[in-house]
């Protein structure tokens, strides 16, 4: 049964959370303008991403369904029943199903920044699994969460799949790693997956697809700008760049200048110059040790780890 969503999020007279308005002004103002990559994902974002999870390019998600799919009997022994799984970031919630019938949890809370999009997700969910109790939560997982009273006495799964870890740089990924510990208990486990270091060809193709989905989920940012906080960014003037940065192990996505710009956003004038990029994403990739050493730094112990058949990305396995 899926509980009515309950929403932590705020929300101005206008439906514009203060802190997107905030992020974008602060973000356009600085000599690299950068903008933080959570406000990819309104209900066109995060549409958008769920497009981008079936271009052949984009490996991540068909790896981590591969691997959910072969480690269940793992899984079973490994996490055992009676657990309430709180997902982080759900989205679609398109692999829950996968773990949610390999571990017989107690409950599910689907937790996302996206309400109307974790609303129809969670109430989709709940027709696949009728006996299930569901409580989805519109909430900012960077924020530490307070989860709904009825799964308080649970053990708690934390799931946190995609590798939307990824998304942070180290030291605010180790700041969300204890705070989901502490939001999920001592006696608490982490399923979190991890994408790969490999071929800088392979990442580069991944995040800049030949139909263009990505490009559109990056473009649709400053769609968003333009339509949220009164913008006037001439977004065809910005093309969408991939770039492998080894020096920091990660993918960043860019929105470049065609030419020179001028453009408003809440009253406040911006200029790009041509060439000039406002980088909107880090996606972080890793190794066996890099990703111990995160997950340690964050308080959880690696337990397990499995691979997808060609060694792609992982999914690993973590005590708190
Ligand atoms: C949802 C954060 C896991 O980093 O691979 C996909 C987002 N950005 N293509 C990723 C994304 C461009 C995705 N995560």
């Amino acid at each position: 049964a899926t509980q009515q969503a309950m929403s932590l999020v705020e929300h101005d007279d206008d439906g514009v959370d203060p802190a997107f308005r905030a992020d974008v002004l602060e973000g356009l103002s600085q000599g690299q303008k950068a903008i933080p990559a959570r406000w990819l994902y309104d209900a066109a974002g995060s549409q958008l991403f769920e497009d981008i999870t079936q271009v052949e390019e984009y490996y991540p998600t068909r790896c981590e369904r591969e691997i959910l799919t072969n480690c269940t009997s793992d899984l079973a022994e490994l996490i055992g029943p009676g657990r309430a799984v709180v997902e982080f970031g759900s989205g679609s919630s398109v692999k829950t199903p996968l773990l949610l019938n390999a571990i017989d949890p107690a409950a599910y809370v689907p937790l996302d920044i996206a309400g109307d999009f974790l609303r129809a997700a969670a109430a989709d969910l709940g027709r696949k699994f009728p006996d299930l109790p569901i409580f989805p939560l519109e909430a900012d997982f960077m924020k530490a969460v307070k989860l709904p009273a009825d799964v308080t006495a649970m053990p708690k799964l934390g799931f946190f799949p995609g590798s939307t870890i990824g998304n942070m740089v180290a030291r605010s990924a180790v700041d969300l790693l204890r705070s989901m510990r502490e939001t999920l208990g001592s006696d608490s486990c982490l399923l979190i997956g991890m994408d790969l270091i490999k071929d800088a060809k392979v990442l580069e193709a991944a995040y800049d697809d030949a139909a263009g989905v990505t490009a559109e989920f990056n473009r649709n940012l400053a769609r968003r700008i333009n339509r949220e906080l009164d913008g006037s960014i001439p977004v065809d003037m910005l093309k969408h760049r991939a770039i492998w940065n080894d020096t920091f192990a990660r993918i960043e996505m860019h929105l470049e200048a065609q030419g020179d710009l001028r453009f408003e956003v809440s009253g406040h004038d911006f200029t790009m110059q041509e060439g000039e990029t406002i980088h909107t994403e880090n996606s972080h990739k890793f190794d066996r040790r890099s990703q111990s050493t995160l997950l340690l730094a964050g308080g959880w112990t690696p337990k397990a780890r499995w691979t997808d058949s060609k060694g792609q990305f992982s999914l690993i396995l973590a005590d708190a």
